[in-house]
């Protein structure tokens, strides 16, 4: 029998994968005495000191990452392939005796701010950068076992991880500063705890995200990119085929996701589609939120989901009122079972693309993994052109694209193997497969060819908009 014919938890088992779980804590590591990164925790403590009047204690760090394959999947409970890279938010860390919780940052855009650490409300309505901090601290006081009143803390941070890309600035901010809040309070809690509270935490800022961000941040490990499954969350390391390089490419659109509901609508139109096909088979609908549960409940293959998208819905968007009739249920009901605060609102939902996009999203996924671990003479074309399907899934399906991202890809046909839109969406960066010796000529092209029209990118160093970065490590903590 094909593989792909394989039910999904025979399918996860035949691949016989041995997940690196470790329990292990971040590293706690010296700051390092020279380099780029050197200079960067200096100027960040001259900051800490110039705001606090005090020695940063120590500095933790968690990179961003570059997502391969396996776009919008994570939340329905799929696997995804991401890589973390070299840019990364450094945070410098100590108490203080005051109760509060200071916050500054090295960039004058982040303007400081201050609360106190026992009593403070996270405003969702208001997409402020000091809430993915307060969301990281908040994540450990709630679920790191500690007991209130809690010790103040001084906090400063820089971050290189261009944001609002698709490179999850945000999580690797969420993350480097829950670890801070734990380092300081002499917890130790284990790299996949931390992922998994990190990735829950993160939602206070209003975005439903899966958990992809926050895993590869802790979970990473140099030189090799991972299949992160959830449920339980496993980190496998896999090997990319010889002779590939990714280059990530800024489109130069930034997409705040916090700032409206494009990413929630999303994880709604996934969560109704869930809904009415567990409906549809006589399962007690209110208790479904993933299509990767559903699947599991039917014990289907995920080609046999794709068929089951086909027969249960029309291609057209449903209305709420028509949504409310394939359920059963009333608008009312259906706000507070499925939907969240800022998607209330939303009146038509695209149930058949949006299902469609994440069980063959989720396909690809096994896909690449074994074509990596199996190589091969086509290897690296494969890998392109399953990269180049999930783009034009996520531009027609999902319709999570910009023009701007699909010039780049337009533009990266021929020179590249494949290209495609990663993290998000709406804007930020699309990453693109290239061989090894064609990668200079690759960026000079996009540089000639994109970015001289750009008025944005005037000034601006290209390696900070077009870079290729080979897998980084996860999360740590720096100790002077
Ligand atoms: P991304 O794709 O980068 O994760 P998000 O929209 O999820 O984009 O998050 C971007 C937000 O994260 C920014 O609007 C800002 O509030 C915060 N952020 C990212 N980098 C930094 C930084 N260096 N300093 C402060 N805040 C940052
Ligand atoms: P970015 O674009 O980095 O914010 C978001 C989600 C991921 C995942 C991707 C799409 C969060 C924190 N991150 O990433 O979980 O769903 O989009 O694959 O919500
Ligand atoms: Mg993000």
């Amino acid at each position: 029998m094909p593989e792909t014919f394989l039910s999904w938890w025979q399918f996860n088992n035949a691949r016989g994968k041995q997940p690196d779980m470790s329990n292990k804590c971040p590293p706690v590591l010296h700051v390092p005495a020279a380099g780029e990164q050197a200079q960067r925790l200096a100027a960040l403590s001259q900051t800490f000191i110039s705001a606090f009047t005090q020695q940063p204690q120590f500095f933790t760090r968690a990179p961003g990452r570059v997502n391969l394959i396996g776009e919008h999947v994570d939340y329905c409970g799929y696997a995804v392939f991401p890589m973390a890279v070299e840019q990364d938010i450094l945070v410098a860390v100590a108490i203080n005796t005051s109760g509060r919780l200071n916050i500054c940052n090295v960039d004058a855009n982040f303007p400081p701010y201050s609360c106190d650490i026992n009593n403070y409300e996270i405003n969702k309505e208001r997409p402020v950068w000091h809430n993915y901090i307060l969301s990281g601290v908040r994540g450990i006081q709630d679920e790191g076992g500690m007991q209130q009143p809690f010790i103040g803390i001084n906090m400063a941070v820089t971050g290189n991880v261009p944001p609002s890309s698709g490179l999850s600035s945000s999580s690797a901010l969420v993350c480097a500063s829950a670890l801070g809040m734990a380092h300081s309070h002499g917890l130790s809690l284990s790299q996949e705890t931390l992922a998994e509270i990190c990735a829950r935490c993160e939602r206070h800022v209003g975005t439903q995200g899966g958990g992809m961000d926050q895993a590869i941040a802790f979970l990473a490990t140099k030189d090799t990119a991972k299949l992160i499954e959830f449920n339980p969350l496993q980190a496998t390391s896999v090997t990319l085929p010889p002779g590939a390089t990714f280059v990530v490419a800024n489109c130069l659109a930034p997409m705040n996701k916090a700032a409206n509901s494009y990413f929630n609508c999303r994880v709604m139109e996934c969560r109704l589609a869930t809904q009415v096909m567990a409906k549809k088979a006589g399962l007690p609908w209110r208790t479904f939120q993933k299509l990767g549960d559903l699947q599991r409940a039917l014990d289907k293959t995920l080609l046999q989901m794709i068929t089951l998208v086909e027969d249960s819905f029309e291609v057209r968007p449903y209305s709420k009122r028509q949504v409310c009739e394939l359920l059963n249920t009333t608008p009312d009901e259906l706000n507070q079972v499925s939907l969240s605060e800022n998607t209330r609102h939303i009146q038509e939902f695209k149930l058949h693309d949006r299902a469609l996009h994440v069980f063959s999203e989720a396909h690809r996924v096994w896909e690449f993994k074994k074509v990596c671990v199996e190589g091969g003479a086509y290897a690296l074309h494969t890998l392109g052109r399953l990269m180049q399907e999930s783009h034009k899934s996520t531009q027609l399906l999902y319709e999570c694209s910009h023009p701007k991202l699909d010039t780049l890809v337009e533009l990266s046909k021929g020179l590249a193997l494949g290209a495609r839109l990663t993290g998000a969406g709406w804007g930020g960066c699309m990453v693109a497969l290239v061989e090894e010796d064609k990668v200079e000529q690759y960026k000079e092209h996009l540089w000639k060819s994109y970015y001289s029209k750009e008025a944005a990118a005037e000034g601006r160093p290209r390696n900070t908009l077009l870079f290729s970065s080979p897998p980084g490590p996860g999360a740590c903590v720096f100790v002077k």
